[in-house]
Parts: structure tokens; sequence; C-alpha cells
């Protein structure tokens, strides 16, 4: 049985303002919490992308996004800044997607077995990848998230929700773990002593990172939270970054999080669950061209202590993920999707090799961060 066959796409296909096509739909991507289905007409065949209608359903997950009102709501102000921004300018490359809302005009629908549907704009011509294979994917992915960052510059942080509270707090993320340790629900405790090591040797170093945040040290923006090198469209002909993807989690956040989270799948030359550990490394020529398409965009918005951490942020986002694997490995497999019994634990186990080889390259990180911070930022002095 796919996924589909256990709800009745075809019904909830028809409760969205999509037209009265015959459409047909088939799961897509690989999300680890949303269930996704791209919505075709067929009338059109597949190949032709120019005349074809496609959509995209998503089943948002309640469980994880307990408010999917507020959630809706974050990503219609979002989309509709970033499609009144990009009308001003030139920059005809970009753009983003539409929310297509139900009949009655709501931003989602909610099915009667109390599940929560959407339906959005597909962008013709992109694709994705997993994992960046060159140095100019990885530069668009920074430019991707960069341009992001500053379109969203002006939203009043505390006009959205936050949809996951928590969501990258340190403190609260080693509070489930030391609880999962505690229970030990499926008996998976004793297998994994390594990992436990590895994590509480660290523990106190990414404290101190958030510490900064939860002191309002650093300036809270509108961020991503989820930036992974999959959530950037690219254009399937250029290969420029034409959209960022996968709103959920926009909210407020701090900078660390999304250049962090990024350069966990950018710089990796694995996959994010590699089972062979020897094959994860960091490769430096790709976190170098991400950071010039990020701070390309965003240098002139930073702040000292921002630019300082940037390149910490890259193991403290890729640990957090390591951590909460590990944890939901301990708890029995309750959050994340897996396709197999020890995923969660394979994921685990990556994160934390590539956290390592972050820690081996941390004063090349640091200087590539400093040298194009400031290639950015003196230029622009010169230059007035
Ligand atoms: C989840 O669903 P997906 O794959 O976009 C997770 C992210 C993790 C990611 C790991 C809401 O994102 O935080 O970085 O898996 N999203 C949520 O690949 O927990
Ligand atoms: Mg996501």
């Amino acid at each position: 049985m796919g996924i589909g066959d256990k709800f009745q796409v075809d019904e909830i296909i028809s409760k969205f303002k999509v037209g009265d096509d015959d459409f047909d739909y088939k799961p897509f991507g690989s999300g680890h919490i949303n269930d996704t289905f791209l919505v075709f007409d067929n009338q059109h065949g597949e190949a032709d992308e120019a005349t074809q209608r496609k959509y995209l359903l998503q089943r948002i997950n309640h469980e994880v996004f307990r408010d999917v009102d507020g959630l809706m709501r974050n990503m219609n102000l979002v989309t509709t800044r970033l499609q009144s921004e990009l009308g001003k300018s030139e920059e005809m490359d970009f753009t983003t997607v539409r929310i297509i809302p139900a009949h009655d005009d709501k931003l989602y629908y909610l099915d009667s077995w109390g599940n929560y549907w959407r339906m959005q704009t597909f962008i013709p011509n992109s694709t994705t990848y997993d994992r960046v294979t060159s140095e100019k994917q990885a530069f668009e992915a920074g430019y991707a998230f960069g341009k992001f960052q500053l379109l969203l510059e002006n939203i009043d942080v505390n006009s959205l929700k936050e949809t996951i509270p928590d969501f990258h707090n340190m403190e609260y993320r080693f509070k489930n773990f030391e609880a999962a340790l505690q229970k030990d629900a499926v008996s998976r405790k004793a297998s994994v002593e390594k990992e436990i090591l590895f994590a509480l040797a660290r523990q106190e170093e990414m404290e101190n990172l958030y510490e900064q945040v939860k002191n309002v040290k650093v300036p809270i923006r509108i961020t991503h939270n989820d930036t992974k090198f999959n959530n950037v469209l690219l254009d399937k002909h250029t290969h420029k970054a034409i959209c960022v993807i996968d709103l959920d989690t926009v909210m407020p956040g701090v900078i660390w999080y999304d250049f962090g989270d990024s350069i966990r799948t950018i710089v990796n030359t694995a996959d994010e669950d590699e089972v062979d550990l020897a094959k994860i490394e960091v490769d430096i020529n790709f976190f170098e061209a991400f950071t010039q398409g990020y701070l390309q965009e965003t240098a002139l918005l930073l702040t000292e202590l921002e630019v300082n951490q940037l390149a910490f942020s890259s193991r403290y986002m890729t640990f957090i993920m390591g951590l909460r694997f590990l944890t939901d490995y301990l708890s029995g497999d309750v959050y994340y999707k897996t396709k197999h019994e020890h995923q969660n634990l394979q994921r685990a186990r990556a994160q934390f090799k590539l956290v390592s080889q972050m820690e081996r390259k941390s004063n090349e990180m640091e200087e590539i961060v400093l040298k194009t911070y400031h290639h950015f930022t003196d230029h622009s002095v010169s230059s007035e």
C-alpha cells in the first residue's frame, strides 16, 4: 500500500482552488516530517513542463506542528512579503512558492479525520539535491539563504509565531536527551555508550552558544531554521538557485541556525545517514563557496558577535541534529520517519562524525568566514 492510499487524496485535491482539471498525484520528496504529494493534471504529459499544471500537496504533521493555523499564517506572511519584495527588483531569477487556498479561502483544509492539508504552487523547471557536488551549487545555496534573509529583514519578528517552541534550544534538547536516557524506553541505551559520551563531552561548549541567544546578546531575526541543501530549488537548466522551500519553521531565530544548518549538509561528502563513517568528510571548498554566497547577501546586516560565531554554528547545528536523532533512537523512533530499524542511530553517528571533522577544520573555517566577511564589508566602504 502506497502512502497515498491511506488518504483520499483525490478528494482532498478537489477542496483547493486548483481548477477542475483531472488531477493525478504521487508521493514526492524526502522530508522526515510531513507527507508530500506532487499533484499534476492528466491532460498534459509529465514531460510537458511548460504546460502541465503542477502543485504540491502536503499533509502537515500536527503532532510536530501543534499550531497549524499559526504556521500557515506565518507562511502566508512570508510568501506575500517575498512576492512583494521580489516584485520591486529586476532579479527575476528568484521566486517564491505561493499558497493555493481552499475553496472557503482558508489557507489549509482540515479533513474529517483531523488531518491538516495545504496546497502550494510547484516551481517549474526546478530540482533539488540531497548532496552538493560542485562549488557552484554550494555558492548558489549560500546565495539563496542569504537572499531569503535579506528579503525578510524588515518583517517585525513579533508578527511571526514560534511554530515549534525551543526548536534549536540546546538546553531543551539536552533535557529531552537526558529524559530519554533515564527512561531507556526500548532498551537501546547500552548499545550507544560511545555516542552518549560524545554528546556529554560537548554539552558545555554547545550550551554556551545558546546562552548568548538566551541572554539576547545576538539579534533575533526571521530565520528559516531548516536550511538543508535540498530546501533550495535550483533551475534545471541554468543551475542557479531560484527559490527557498519548506517554510514550516520560518520563525524568530538567530543567524547561526540558518548558516550552521546549511553547512551541515553543504560540506558533508556523504549522506545524512551514511553508514560508512570513513566517507564523511568536510569539503572546505564547499564551505568557502557557500560562505561567499551567503555573506555576499548578508555581510552588511551582521553584528560582530554573529560573524565571530558563524563557523562554530556549523558544529552547533550538526551536533544538535545528531543529539535529536540519538534521542529519537533512544525513545524508539517516535519523531522522525525511518525506513529501517537503525536509521536514527546511523543518522546520529553520521552527524557526530561530521562534528568531529568540523572540529579538525575549525581554524580553517574561521579564517574563511573572516576573510570573506572582510571582502564584502571592506569593499562596500571603499566603493562609497
Ligand atoms: C526534519 O522534514 P524535514 O526533513 O524537512 C526536521 C529538521 C531536521 C531534518 C533533518 C520539523 O526536516 O529539523 O534538520 O529533519 N524538521 C523538524 O534532516 O523537526
Ligand atoms: Mg522541514
